[in-house]
């Protein structure tokens, strides 16, 4: 796909905006708004309930037509085009790669091997709303006749950080008299934990797996069954208490689980953009069906925004651009996602698989070595909490580091100044990062020479504000939308394939072979290399 390409840096429009970057490295940002009454404005898009405020970043209206240049030398509006209708551009999987179909309306046509997928998407859809009415009315019973009050979704990756993020972000629209918990370590502490206090008899285990081979998940699956077994003695009580999600019905019916109770999806559906699929099924059952759909209407509004609009107004294209902008033009390493609202505490992990599992490759999908550097890092924390700890170094230590903030207008918890004050400092950190606070300034105020340089900020550290209206599903929908899109216009411009995550393969198979050495009572012979072969015997002596 990417053969009628030029090396990324051999492109013109790359050139352009080195030379571009040269330029603006040099101005203030001060500079840049005190030059242009209308910047705020003209750098201000509102689409799909988004409002997407990118001023505070070091660029001009020159840099960001650059920018869409070079998306558009990339060849990204065919990308997009090819994705939305199910071309196989995850080519070292040979799969095409539609999350979108997901969340596509019931009259749409989307072909894959001849087949058009959109009615197998509503019937699982549809399987999904049966089950969790019943769950919500109480009507699912375990074995022993008891109503089904727990829930408990067993799964990693992208089977475990889609639900937990969706769950905890909207929180307040659970029914409350359920009990959801998430099980994805092999840790058999979070399995502990996580079953903590709960009574079998109520307990539903949900097994999320594409799979259903991973090692972590088919442990923890394993030690849920005995965990309900040895309280309800009866194998017969697995059909009551255990339902799979899952591509691999043949592995599912092995392990026990009935596959009338097993929700389907596809290989088209990689894990990482797999929260829309039957791997939601907690999150349906936790929000009910209504909430749901709108979670995918909300999918559906950035999808249609990201494929329709002109780069330099398409928020997801943007936000992928201004990445790459100070990936690799101004040698930034990271990006902070900020989001202040509590309910999103787990939106940054849930972004580092999207983002870093998606775009962390070095060669380019025709095998070449890239010679410019790929995904950021991406890590974060809920405002305001970060402020007291890691901003400093963000505003005033030696890294560039790009933050997203993500507010929202109106509060879950209308609870006194609140809002308010979570609010006036989520503008404030932007305000600060960008315009800091000068020596003059400092001296003007009386601060003593000696301290002038302590408390001098430099500014020109860039921001994206992202303001939503309120986090209803249908914004968690534009909100992740949004991030995936933006993954797509990177992944597209590196020239390198977001699709695939061989970087997982190298640790299982390594743990797969160590696991039956650290089991072993017999001294079998070592062969890795000499400080493996030490931590093993270590652990040997030690572990009792
Ligand atoms: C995601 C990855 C990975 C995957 C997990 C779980 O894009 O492929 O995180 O989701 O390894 O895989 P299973 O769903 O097959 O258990």
């Amino acid at each position: 796909m990417n053969d009628t390409l030029k090396p990324l840096k051999t492109m013109e429009e790359w050139k352009l905006l080195e030379i571009n970057q040269e330029k603006l490295a040099k101005r203030p940002l001060r500079d840049l708004f005190a030059s242009d009454a209308k910047r705020a404005e003209k750098m201000t898009i509102e689409a799909a309930g988004v409002y997407f405020d990118y001023s505070k970043h070091r660029v001009t209206e020159e840099t960001i037509k650059l920018l869409a240049d070079l998306a558009e030398a990339s060849g990204l509006r065919e990308k997009i085009e090819d994705m939305f209708t199910g071309e196989k551009i995850n080519l070292t999987e040979g799969r095409a790669v539609l999350h979108t179909a997901l969340r596509a309306p019931k009259n749409a046509t989307i072909v894959v091997d001849g087949e058009n997928v959109v009615p197998h998407v509503h019937a699982v859809l549809e399987k999904m709303e049966v089950f969790a009415n019943k769950l919500r009315a109480a009507q699912w019973k375990g074995h022993t006749g008891k109503t089904i009050k727990n829930v408990v979704n067993i799964g990693i990756g992208g089977s475990d950080l889609g639900p937990v993020m969706a769950y905890e972000a909207l929180k307040n629209y659970s029914l409350r008299w359920m009990t959801f918990r998430f099980v994805s370590n092999v840790d058999a502490t979070d399995f502990a934990e996580a079953v903590q206090g709960l009574d079998p008899e109520e307990t539903l285990f949900i097994v999320a797996s594409k799979t259903f081979t991973t090692q972590e998940t088919m442990a923890n699956a394993g030690t849920a069954r005995d965990w309900l077994l040895k309280s309800i003695k009866d194998e017969a009580a697995i059909a009551k208490h255990f339902v799979a999600v899952s591509t691999n019905a043949k592995k599912v019916s092995e392990f026990g689980i009935d596959t009338a109770n097993m929700f389907g999806f596809w290989d088209w559906v990689g894990g990482r953009y797999s929260m829309c699929s039957a791997i939601g099924l907690s999150t349906m059952i936790a929000i009910g069906p209504d909430n749901f759909r709108k979670l995918l209407a909300g999918f559906r509004e950035m999808d249609e925004h990201y494929r329709t609009a002109p780069f330099e107004r398409n928020i997801p294209a943007l936000m992928g651009l201004l990445g790459i902008w100070y990936n690799n033009f101004f040698g930034a390493q990271t990006i902070a996602v900020l989001p202040y609202e509590q309910y999103l505490k787990r939106f940054p992990a849930y972004l580092q698989q999207l983002t870093m599992e998606s775009n962390g490759k070095r060669v380019t999908l025709d095998g070449r070595p890239v010679d410019y550097q790929t995904s950021q890092v991406y890590w974060g924390e809920p405002g305001t909490n970060g402020q007291h700890s890691f901003y400093q170094l963000i505003h005033q230590g030696t890294k560039l580091i790009p933050c997203d903030f993500i507010a929202f207008c109106k509060a879950h918890h209308k609870l006194g100044r609140h809002h308010d004050l979570l609010m006036s400092n989520v503008f404030a950190q932007a305000q600060a990062l960008a315009f800091g606070k000068t020596a003059e300034e400092l001296k003007a105020e009386g601060v003593h020479d000696w301290l002038i340089p302590h408390k001098t900020f430099e500014g020109d550290r860039p921001s994206t504000m992202i303001l939503l209206d309120e986090l209803t599903p249908a914004a968690l929908g534009r909100l992740v939308a949004m991030y995936e899109h933006a993954v797509f216009t990177q992944g597209m411009i590196w020239q390198i394939g977001p699709f695939d995550p061989w970087g997982v393969e190298l640790g299982k198979a390594l743990a797969g072979r160590i696991a039956p050495e650290l089991e072993s009572q017999a001294e079998t012979e070592l062969k890795h290399d000499a400080s493996t072969n030490a931590l093993i015997r270590r652990y040997r002596k030690h572990r009792i």
